[in-house]
């Protein structure tokens, strides 16, 4: 799916900005709100996740629908063109109106979707109304528990328990624009580039609609045009081609135009990069070179925004792991705004990038997360219905990011179950999927501690292992000397097992920033160093771990528990940024090592 962007033949407009909200206890749709102008609604920013922007439980914990209202008017010029509303993401469901009627749908809370509006808009002033709804259940993902029931003494109780570690943070939280394209236009573009010694091949796609004749220009850095062809797909040669680098980035641009009686109809730029991963020899190879990810697991999380992509944290963070010495992260739990991945590719930035199937594991939920517990894989539960999300999900972030140099391994869930026959069965189709889908990339997931390689029945369907693993943390907590042996065991089991490079997706400790002691305990920021300082004992003595990113970047906020204390502190960084003891000490090893 493409960005959208201004070109000589497409106008752009921003939706952005401070619309009017509502909360809704459960008549909106009865009372069909979207006919006519939203009443009693307060002022909500978007993009931003609702729930922090107001005080209080009403706002903060509202489980089911809500609502948004903007108005806007078109220039005249646009009414001869395609008028497409899109949005970067609505969490976890939107319905979206215009002037009254439905103009578009759609389920998913971190990818985009569009839909030309021509058939609802007006020459004068115009309603939008998106309403969004933040249930996670089954047929979402991520995936949670949501019961509607009569408690003996209570009355009626509706919960909505995510499975998942992570505040679930809702509403319009990316971008929202119009932008306009003719009626015959380019609808998406693919690149794909190989690599022979100092040339590139580059396989391009691109759909069209309409009848038009397609001319490509393939730009560099410098904006000379060094390769070209005309039709929907075709292959061009680089030569000296320029490569895209770890830190070291190189974008080429793919323009596409669209060509009719002389006039050209469409124009679109695609920038993309020229390398090659691949998996061999127990070696993860980046255009050939053993590439080693030094970095993170992150969130999309901070004060008061909740998960609203914002430039300003966006930007900084990507300044503070260029400090620390980082050369990576991983997407934790869901796919980042679209904006993320174009700036990791402009900073050469490396990326596994991972769907939002987290939470189908019924261990996890009847823990940690205080949901009933359940048979995960069973048809009342997960089954067909997130199966069918999940297949769409994969579908969705690969057919976002698929021309993106920065994403080197896609990673279809995070600590799924993966012990049983049916988790197996589960996840079979989906991996055949994503390899059909891309054949270029890598394909992975983030393996659960206790799914170990003596049971774990789906990990050989992926190219990487890759391991959360929490040794000194939730196991052996304060005894580093037990961690490090049952650790370094672990490893040792899976390299007996597999052939396949392991990468550590997550390990860590909880840390309270200003917590100390002479003898290092749990919560410390002498033991986070002396956790993080252990797992790198054992991964450089394992030739198999090609790659170490920490569980988290940042502390980020939770669902209020036992275990948490104001969110998940694992971080190396604060919420708000400042550095913990462990920063230091990355930033000597990940500095030291080149
Ligand atoms: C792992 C999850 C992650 C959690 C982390 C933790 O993948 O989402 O936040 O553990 O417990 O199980 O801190």
């Amino acid at each position: 799916m493409l960005y959208p962007i201004l070109t000589a033949s497409r106008e752009l407009f921003d939706l952005n900005g401070v619309w009017a909200f509502k909360l809704d206890h459960g008549a909106g749709f009865d009372e069909e709100w979207f006919r006519r102008p939203l009443a009693e609604t307060v002022p909500m920013p978007v993009p931003a996740s609702y729930n922090d922007v107001y005080e209080g439980a009403e706002f903060r914990d509202h489980i089911g629908w809500v609502w948004y209202e903007r108005e806007f008017v078109l220039p005249e010029d646009v009414f001869s063109q395609r008028i497409v509303l899109r949005f970067g993401s609505v969490t976890h469901e939107a319905r979206v109106y215009m002037n009254g009627q439905l103009a578009t749908e759609h389920k998913g809370g971190f990818t985009p979707f569009e839909a030309e509006i021509n058939q609802f808009v007006h020459h004068s002033r115009n309603r939008l109304t998106v309403a969004v709804n933040n249930v996670v259940d089954y047929t979402t993902l991520p995936v949670g528990t949501y019961r509607d029931e009569e408690v003996p003494g209570l009355g009626r109780m509706v919960t909505d328990t995510p499975n998942f570690d992570f505040f679930n943070y809702a509403g319009i939280q990316r971008p929202v624009r119009l932008y306009t394209t003719p009626q015959t236009y380019i609808r998406d573009i693919t690149v794909q580039a190989d690599v022979t010694g100092s040339s590139a091949r580059i396989a391009y796609q691109v759909d069209a609609v309409g009848d038009a004749e397609i001319r490509v220009f393939v730009h560099d850095e410098t904006d000379e045009v060094v390769a070209s062809g005309t039709g929907p797909n075709s292959q061009l040669v680089i030569e000296g081609v320029h490569l895209w680098q770890p830190l070291h980035a190189y974008l080429y641009t793919c323009v596409v135009e669209l060509w009719r009686d002389g006039q050209r109809l469409d124009v679109y730029e695609e920038p993309f990069g020229v390398r090659t991963v691949a998996v061999s020899d127990g070696k993860f190879l980046i255009n050939g070179e053993p590439f080693y990810f030094k970095g993170f697991g992150k969130h999309e999380d901070a004060a008061v925004r909740g998960k609203a992509h914002d430039n300003v944290f966006m930007v900084h963070d990507f300044a503070l792991m260029e400090w620390l010495g980082a050369n990576s992260f991983r997407t934790s739990h869901y796919p980042y705004a679209e904006e993320v991945l174009d700036y990791a590719d402009r900073q050469g930035v490396v990326v596994i990038d991972e769907t939002p199937a987290v939470g189908i594991n019924s261990g996890l939920a009847g823990g940690v997360f205080g949901a009933k517990p359940f048979v995960t894989f069973s048809p009342e539960t997960i089954g067909p219905a997130t199966q069918n999300a999940h297949r769409q999900v994969i579908r969705e972030l690969i057919a976002r990011d698929k021309n993106h140099p920065c994403v080197v391994i896609w990673s279809i869930a995070n600590e799924p179950e993966s012990v049983t026959p049916a988790s197996r069965d589960y996840f079979e189709p989906l991996i055949a999927e994503a390899r059909h889908l891309d054949p270029t990339r890598p394909v992975g997931f983030a393996n659960v501690q206790g799914a170990e390689p003596d049971v774990d029945v789906v990990t050989d369907l992926c190219d990487v292992v890759m391991l959360n693993r929490y040794y000194g943390w939730y196991i052996d907590a304060g005894d580093l000397a037990a961690a490090e042996r049952k650790l370094q065991d672990e490893l040792d089991a899976w390299v007996a097992k597999h052939d396949k490079p392991i990468i550590m997706t997550e390990y860590g400790a909880d840390t309270l920033p200003g917590q100390h002691g002479v003898f290092p305990g749990p919560w410390s920021e002498e033991y986070q160093v002396a956790v993080l300082e252990m797992s790198h004992r054992v991964f450089d003595r394992v030739d198999a771990v090609i790659g170490e990113q920490i569980w988290n970047f940042a502390d980020f906020a939770t669902a209020p528990g036992i275990l948490r204390v104001g969110g998940n502190r694992k971080g190396v960084f604060t919420r708000d940024r400042a550095p913990k003891a462990a920063a230091l000490a990355l930033r000597r090893r990940w500095r030291e090592q080149s």
